[in-house]
């Protein structure tokens, strides 16, 4: 799989990208995640990439040519399943979305910025719009590195115990079960004996109750 980003601020996506699983799963070479910065497709001597609204609106509008130019560079090179636009209006990203996107062979995400992009940018080259909650960011940067890091983690090989990430809330719409290691007590406080029983259907079936029991109390929303 390969991700392509585009973005004014290659910096912020630096660290999120580089560490814990995603490094790993870039190492293992399960994954390339290339970050370009869009001001080296502009052709302005300013490298401007954005402009001043039609209409006269406040705030700025990023500019059609640079997105042109990168997006028909990439796909140039390869094919891509999605051309995804992150922004606060699109569709709401979340386990089903990272689970199918995770399956993919080739990905871009275009950071939204400013007040929005010139709008034909989103009629003729983009697939997918997604957001990641109905809060407003300053940029789609944090956004893209979120979706990463749930899409990344879900590729084969990726994550050392192949179950987890089956395993995770959400992946059966329900919360994950508490989760304990040693001491078995401390401060008085225990754990649960069933964990400590070693009689696994017991467990299993402990598990399976915390998380219904859990779910219904902290997100009733998933049952329905
Ligand atoms: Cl994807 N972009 C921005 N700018 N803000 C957001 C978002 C995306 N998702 C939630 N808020």
């Amino acid at each position: 799989m390969r991700i392509d980003i585009i973005t004014v601020l290659p910096e912020l996506l630096q660290s999120p990208l580089n560490y814990s699983i995603l490094k790993r799963a870039q190492d293992k070479n399960l994954v390339e995640i290339v970050v370009h910065n869009l001001r080296d497709y502009s052709l302005d001597k300013h490298r401007k990439v954005d402009d001043y609204p039609f209409g006269g609106e406040a705030g700025m509008v990023m500019k059609i040519e640079p997105v042109d130019r990168v997006i028909t560079q990439l796909k140039s090179e390869r094919e891509y399943d999605e051309v995804i636009f992150t922004t606060p209006d699109g569709e709401q990203f979340d386990q089903p979305m990272a689970n199918q996107l995770s399956m993919a062979g080739n990905l871009i995400i275009l950071c939204g910025h400013y007040k929005g992009i010139d709008y034909r940018i989103r009629e003729h080259f983009i697939t997918k719009e997604v957001t990641i909650g109905d809060y407003v960011l300053t940029g789609g940067e944090l956004a893209a590195a979120i979706m990463c890091d749930a899409i990344v983690r879900l590729i084969p090989g990726a994550i050392g115990d192949e179950q987890s990430a089956l395993s995770d809330s959400f992946q059966d719409n329900l919360l994950a079960p508490p989760v304990y290691t040693r001491p078995a007590e401390y401060k008085g406080w225990r754990v649960p004996d069933v964990l400590l029983s070693g009689h696994q259907r017991k467990i299993d079936e402990w598990k399976h109750e915390q998380s219904l029991e859990r779910t219904r109390r902290l997100r009733p929303d998933l049952l329905k």
